[in-house]
């Protein structure tokens, strides 16, 4: 069993199987957890946290598991960032909770001035802090529909935005998110997403023609002037770390633009250094007119962000926005930490590391395992999409068996996607080197067991 008591980069950066995963300590807790949370609240890998930092989550019965998740690409810092722990053990000597609304306090205007200079753009910009993804999202609609004076709203195939009843409406798709959860909220849209690998005519014309598609179906269907929001994640995140065909973007914010659309991106799971980017959207110079960023802003403090020009977020009246623990002290200090790291670790250059390594490892394993669909993402955002060898069809039961075979072996990975057959890759950005190959060496096992 480890001596370490504390989590943070100094735990040991190894992988340690020495249980069943999981445990008898965590089976214990899974089934208390069993007779005590409701069965909707679902577990990826039942092993009970004690510790996590650097590349590893350590869990109860002492197994050091390779962490390939990030709580799904949240701490890219690291989990117990010595700079993170640091600020927040100050501040919560310091205070806990004014309710900025009430009386405010400077790390929450830091963070937001912070957003303006960072987020894609260099036009005069506003920010205001919620605690969640979702919250982030239903704000920007609220900001969108309050400036322009519209109500629709325009979403993509395989989106997700969260699981309120607007964003949960927002979202694609059916099962976990939607199922017997309706109504939903009215005016909303949705429109093809450039999809290269499901394409029908293949990815070369996927742009042009998803684009066309997209745009007559606004113009035909809603009509371009009833539309307050047209809102997009930049790589469509749970739905499988789809990229959009390159072109996409760009022409969907140029239609937004020439229509007075609000052009959204939500940056939730791609922001904060994430994709090797800072924001994704730069990849292609999409500047857009309001970002929404959760996740990897704050460590695993449970912070949001909305960032739009100055000019919309304005509009709405004093008291029309808020909320009792937005912009929270303890989570601004560590989203003030986190962008220190980003800066000073150059994180967004391990991201570029992180990819360099894993695309080239998966895309020769495609070669080897034909189940490999496709090889697609970007940074420390990689996916693999598994199909019926030979075929394009969905495979989510081999994902699974791939995903329990990493799971024995103490590599923590995830799955994603609308067929529910993507093996997603999430590793915290700070990730050692040698805990990538040997956890890239754990599935290209487990795949060959396939
Ligand atoms: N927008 C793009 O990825 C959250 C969801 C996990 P919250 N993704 C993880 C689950 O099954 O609930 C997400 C996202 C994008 C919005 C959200 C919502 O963020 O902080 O979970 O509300």
């Amino acid at each position: 069993m480890s001596t370490v008591t504390q989590g943070g980069p100094d735990l040991p950066q190894e992988r340690r199987v020495v249980t069943e995963i999981p445990g008898p300590r965590s089976r214990e807790l899974l089934a208390r957890k069993q007779a005590a949370v409701p069965d909707g609240i679902g577990t990826t890998l039942p092993v009970f946290v004690t510790h996590a930092g650097g590349g590893v989550v350590v869990d109860a019965d002492g197994n050091s598991l390779i962490d390939f998740g990030s709580g799904i690409a949240v701490t890219g810092v690291g989990n117990a960032n010595p700079r993170v722990a640091e600020r927040v053990r100050k501040q919560v000597g310091d205070f806990t909770h004014t309710c900025f609304m009430v009386t405010p306090y400077e790390s929450y205007v830091e963070v937001c001035e912070n957003l303006n200079r960072l987020t894609p753009g260099d036009h005069e910009k506003r920010t205001f802090l919620v605690n969640t993804g979702a919250e982030a999202v239903e704000n920007a609609i609220k900001v969108a529909r309050h400036a322009t004076g519209r109500q629709a709203v325009v979403v993509f195939d395989h989106a997700y935005h969260g699981r309120t009843l607007l964003t949960m409406t927002l979202t694609a798709k059916n099962l976990p998110y939607k199922h017997r959860f309706g109504p939903f909220a009215p005016e909303v849209y949705r429109v093809p997403l450039a999809y290269p690998f499901r394409w029908p005519s293949g990815p070369e014309n996927c742009a042009e023609e998803a684009a066309a598609q997209a745009i007559d179906m606004i113009n035909k269907q809603i009509g371009a002037e009833n539309v307050a929001a047209l809102l997009i994640e930049p790589i469509a995140g749970e739905g499988g770390f789809i990229e959009p065909a390159p072109g996409f973007l760009p022409r969907m914010a140029e239609f937004a633009k020439a229509n007075g659309i609000v052009f959204i991106a939500d940056e939730v799971q791609t922001g904060f250094a994430r994709t090797g980017d800072l924001f994704a959207c730069e990849r292609e110079g999409v500047v857009p007119d309001i970002v929404t960023t959760a996740k990897g802003i704050a460590g695993g403090l449970p912070l949001a962000a909305v960032t739009g020009r100055a000019e919309l977020m304005d509009k709405v009246h004093v008291g029309g926005l808020g909320g009792t623990y937005g912009g929270n002290p303890l989570a601004c200090e560590a989203a003030l930490a986190v962008l220190e790291s980003i800066e000073q670790d150059d994180l967004v250059g391990r991201a570029r590391r992180i990819e360099s390594v894993m695309l080239p490892r998966l895309r020769a394993m495609a070669e080897q395992h034909p189940m490999i669909g496709d090889v697609r993402g970007r940074g420390a955002m990689i996916a693999i999409e598994l199909v019926k060898p030979g075929t394009k069809e969905p495979d989510p039961e081999a994902t699974g068996r791939v995903l329990a075979r990493c799971h024995a072996e103490g590599l923590l990975a995830l799955t994603a996607g609308t067929y529910g057959n993507v093996l997603r890759f999430l590793p915290p950005l700070v990730i050692p080197d040698e805990l990538l190959e040997e956890g890239l060496n754990i599935l290209e096992k487990a795949l060959g067991e396939d």
